[in-house]
């Protein structure tokens, strides 16, 4: 078999190199979701982090809003192709909400308004890698979009990024939450293109 070399298809544009295997870009926004968009007042929205031993620190929609924010632009992948670039954000870092949650938990278990799931490794919530946002490209975030607030975590397959997100729970035992149960990959790195368990 003869060996093609790098230089037959030439180089790799700059937004080739953004593209993770598998995936093709989009300018769109596509909406996913596994159910009927819930739709969460600010003034009945609350947001609750329980660690392991049972304390819980729980923000409503001011003192969310009280925190410093920051403005995340980010690459988008989802597990059904298509990645989306630059995706302009506004949210709090995880890193804030969890500053004063003691725990030695290694895994967490995010739930959703309307009942969503999904488990994330506790490390790829923290050092600047996840946001509770709640505007997206200037505007409040569309309740399609997972309004009034969802998590981002970009570095992970899209569906770990859960709209109205609601609580996260911290576990020393690793929980699959919705699309890991019916057989997506437990972590799902879209570089690694950890799509399905076994991936
Ligand atoms: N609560 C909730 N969050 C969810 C989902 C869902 O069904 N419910 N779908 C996930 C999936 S599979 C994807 S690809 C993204 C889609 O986000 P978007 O609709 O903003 O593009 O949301 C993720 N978060
Ligand atoms: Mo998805």
């Amino acid at each position: 078999m003869p060996i093609i070399s790098r230089g037959f298809h030439g180089r790799r544009s700059p937004s080739q190199e953004k593209l993770p295997p598998g995936q093709y870009e989009t300018t769109g926004f596509p909406v996913l979701a596994a159910g009927p968009t819930p739709r969460v007042p600010t003034d009945d929205w609350e947001l609750t982090v329980v660690s392991e031993s049972g304390t819980q620190h729980t923000w409503d929609w001011p003192a969310l809003n009280a925190l410093p924010a920051e403005s995340p632009t980010v690459d988008l992948h989802c597990v059904t192709k298509w990645s989306k670039f630059n995706t302009q954000w506004q949210g709090v870092s995880l890193d804030v909400l969890m500053a004063d949650v003691r725990t030695e938990a290694e895994h967490v278990l995010v739930s959703s308004y309307g009942g969503y799931t999904t488990n994330v490794p506790l490390t790829d919530l923290l050092d600047g890698q996840a946001w509770i946002v709640f505007a997206y490209d200037g505007h409040p975030l569309a309740p399609e979009h997972g309004g009034p607030a969802r998590l981002l975590v970009p570095h992970l397959y899209l569906w770990k990024s859960a709209k109205w997100v609601r609580r996260f729970e911290l576990r020393e035992t690793d929980e699959p939450g919705f699309w890991e149960s019916a057989g997506y990959h437990n972590y799902g790195d879209p570089w690694r293109e950890q799509r399905y368990r076994g991936d």
